[in-house]
């Protein structure tokens, strides 16, 4: 197989190619439904797994070396960024997304050190996305990772926490919106807790509700116009984290008026430690009008936590897209690879054959869900489902014009025996299968 450095970029070839590095379904300038496959898809690179992640687990160290050989830290992580555009170009991914402490050395012994040199990679980033033609999908703060936030960030007990999560957010907010990010997102790290005993539930929402609220007018006041990101996911690092799903997450943002301003990424490995498919977190956010960004990924279902695998499962992808295209499509969002290379696929040469395979099983995704949509059968199944509620009493209720003793009557004297029609499940889950393989 050939080396990493010998592979200048990944060139469509087609479904028929064998060509290990090459791609298969993703042909990024050609037009489907009237917009190019790079525009539908928006692919963005994760910094964490991607440039940082060494193959580390609970149980052995690095399997992977990504220090570059550069000893000195600002020139080891100018490296990394010289890598992660590199390999974006091989790509032809667009975008890329990074947590403020993904992209230089962080030492929280000394913040203002820290700072200038976050503000040093910050430009340096900058002239690599122009010279490369790239751009910033979203940033976050990685507030969970040090020790200071090992009870939470902005529901940590301890006040001198909430503030320094704000020095961080405002310098990586000061940051995203330099690199013209879209979107900026809050996943909740250790927001949550292991134990009742220990936690004031209320206190903790109330304040992390303050935080997003003054993170929010921050953003507005210099200019940001893009989308806050709150980021499900149910428990690890906690027992249970505040922003469990994506109903959880809707009930806060209602809560605390922040609906409008904030809408959701979605991890696939995520939603299903929630007990979800990936798609039943993808319609909830569509209607309840706050679907914005995809993190791309997929779990094992043998193993109870965030593996965050490459994704190379079809249904999931063809559900996915299609939700995708029903909410209208991305426009501040993207589709954030945030997927890391086993231990064992430890070469650079696996991230590129990674990235290949998941970039594939969503551009299939993406062409067998305008398949699906312009095949017609499930949408018209569904729609003739509902039927009902187009005429008669239906329709009345629909259009709220009618109330329980009206419709206690109409029960009462309904001359129609009262059947519902068959569901036919296993007749639906029979066009997937001809959609994908009908020629
Ligand atoms: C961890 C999350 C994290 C967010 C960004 O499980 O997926 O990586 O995407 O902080
Ligand atoms: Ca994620
Ligand atoms: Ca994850």
């Amino acid at each position: 197989m050939k080396r990493y450095e010998e592979i200048k970029k990944v060139e469509y070839l087609g479904p028929n190619s064998k060509e290990p590095f090459a791609f298969k379904y993703y042909n990024p300038d050609e037009v489907i439904h009237g917009k190019k496959m790079r525009e539908h898809l928006k692919f963005a690179l994760s910094y964490w797994h991607t440039i940082n992640y060494s193959g580390t687990d609970m149980f052995g160290g690095d399997t992977e070396d990504k220090n570059f050989n550069e000893a000195d830290l600002m020139k080891r992580y100018k490296a990394k960024a010289d890598f992660a555009f590199d390999l974006m170009d091989k790509l032809s991914i667009d975008y890329y997304c990074f947590h403020d402490v993904d992209v230089y050395p962080y030492d929280p012994n000394d913040l203002k050190k820290s700072l200038k040199n976050f503000n040093e990679i910050v430009d340096y980033l900058e002239v690599l996305q122009k010279k490369h033609n790239k751009k910033l999908l979203w940033a976050t703060s990685n507030n969970f990772g040090d020790k200071a936030f090992m009870a939470g960030a902005a529901t940590s007990p301890n006040a001198d926490v909430f503030a320094l999560s704000a020095l961080k957010v405002k310098a990586t907010m000061d940051a995203n919106i330099r690199l013209g990010g879209t979107a900026y997102v809050f996943w909740g790290g250790r927001e949550g807790y292991d134990t009742l005993l220990n936690t004031d539930m209320g206190l903790e929402l109330d304040n992390i509700a303050k935080f997003f609220t003054m993170a929010r007018d921050y953003a507005r006041s210099k200019g940001f116009k893009g989308d806050f990101l709150l980021e499900p996911k149910p428990k690890e690092p906690t027992k249970h984290q505040y922003d469990f799903d994506v109903a959880t997450c809707c009930n806060f943002l209602r809560t605390y008026n922040l609906l409008g301003d904030f809408k959701v990424n979605i991890e696939a490995n995520h939603a299903t430690l929630a007990g979800h498919t990936f798609e039943h977190e993808l319609r909830t956010a569509r209607v309840n009008g706050v679907f914005s960004s995809i993190d791309a990924n997929q779990g094992d279902p043998m193993l109870g936590w965030d593996t965050d695998q490459f994704p190379t499962n079809i249904y999931d992808t063809i559900y996915c897209m299609y939700e995708v295209i029903k909410a209208g499509g991305f426009v501040n969002g993207g589709l954030n690879f945030d997927a890391k290379t086993r231990r064992q696929s430890n070469t650079f040469e696996d991230i590129l054959l990674a990235y290949i395979a998941g970039m594939d099983t969503f551009a299939l995704g993406l062409r067998l869900a305008y398949k699906l949509i312009d095949d017609g059968r499930i949408d018209e199944f569904v729609k003739n489902r509902y039927d009902s509620y187009n005429h008669g009493i239906g329709l009345k209720i629909k259009e709220n014009k009618t109330n329980l003793e009206e419709l206690a009557d109409y029960a009462l004297n309904n001359p129609n025996k009262v059947t519902v029609d068959s569901g036919r499940q296993e007749y639906l889950e029979s066009i997937i299968n001809n959609v994908i393989f009908e020629k």
